[in-house]
């Protein structure tokens, strides 16, 4: 299979830039704008197609559809915390991703960028919202769980020892975040290698580059309805639905050992 050496193609990457922000707009924004070209990067084709311009440099973000029916999930995760997840809380973060875009497209136009430490702020926690909430959503599913197989496998072998160790370091990363965050299985592309990440404050990379394959939202909204308190038993249960398919796909079009 083909693999990609960066994170999106020529082709998108221009479309990234002309759509979102200008070079040299990125690199006035600084951290924020990393979390933009993030977002088209981690999220790939699939939400470029679900995104829309609008007028001039206006690139706006659409909610994605969740690619299952809200008791899919079911007993893991039941049908009333999926609807409130994705319509409340997926929801807020592409809103307030747009109005943060929307800002920024009147703060280029007017010139005055008064505002831009709290816009690129809010930039950072939205954009990292959509981004890590359209991972969780699509490498979860029903009909999933169990080990791994195939290319996920081996790497996991390989940077873990075993699918047991892999899994025992990321429940306890998981469980052990403090009070809102992430468990984060991702791709380092330095090293070359995975790494278990967990993400507090979900608005600061907490490793510059990673590139997240699957992760396991810990925020209460995601667990509290069926588990209230008990967030070790949700990410015990957590296993159950890890669509390990899909985070191939995001392993071959995101990542390459080479
Ligand atoms: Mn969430």
């Amino acid at each position: 299979k083909r693999r990609k050496c960066c994170y999106f193609s020529a082709k998108e990457r221009s479309r990234t830039v002309s759509n979102a922000l200008t070079r040299r707009e990125v690199m006035a924004v600084a951290g924020a704008a990393a979390t933009v070209g993030m977002i088209s990067a981690v999220l790939g084709p699939e939400a470029m197609a679900q995104s829309h311009k609008e007028g001039g440099t206006g690139f706006m973000h659409k909610l994605p559809p969740l690619p299952y029916p809200e008791n899919a999930l079911e007993p893991v995760i039941d049908k009333e915390t999926v609807k409130i997840h994705y319509e409340k809380h997926f929801a807020g973060y592409v809103k307030g991703l747009n109005e943060c875009l929307q800002k920024l497209d009147k703060a280029r136009q007017s010139g005055d960028f008064g505002s831009i430490k709290a816009v690129s702020r809010d930039l950072a926690f939205n954009g990292s919202g959509v981004v890590l909430h359209w991972i969780y959503f699509n490498t979860i599913g029903p009909k999933a769980g169990g080990e791994p197989k195939g290319v996920m496998a081996d790497m996991i072998k390989r940077d873990f020892g075993s699918y047991e160790t892999f899994w025992k370091q990321f429940a306890a990363a998981s469980k052990a975040v403090e009070a809102s965050g992430w468990g984060v299985l991702a791709w380092e592309p330095f090293s070359k290698r995975l790494v278990i990440l967990q993400a507090e404050k979900h608005q600061n990379l907490t490793t510059w580059g990673a590139m997240p394959l699957m992760v396991c939202d810990v925020w209460e909204h995601a667990y509290y309805l069926k588990y209230q308190n008990r967030r070790p038993e949700y990410v015990d249960a957590f296993a159950k639905i890890i669509d390990w398919p899909k985070v191939e796909d995001r392993f071959n079009k995101f990542c390459t050992t080479k």
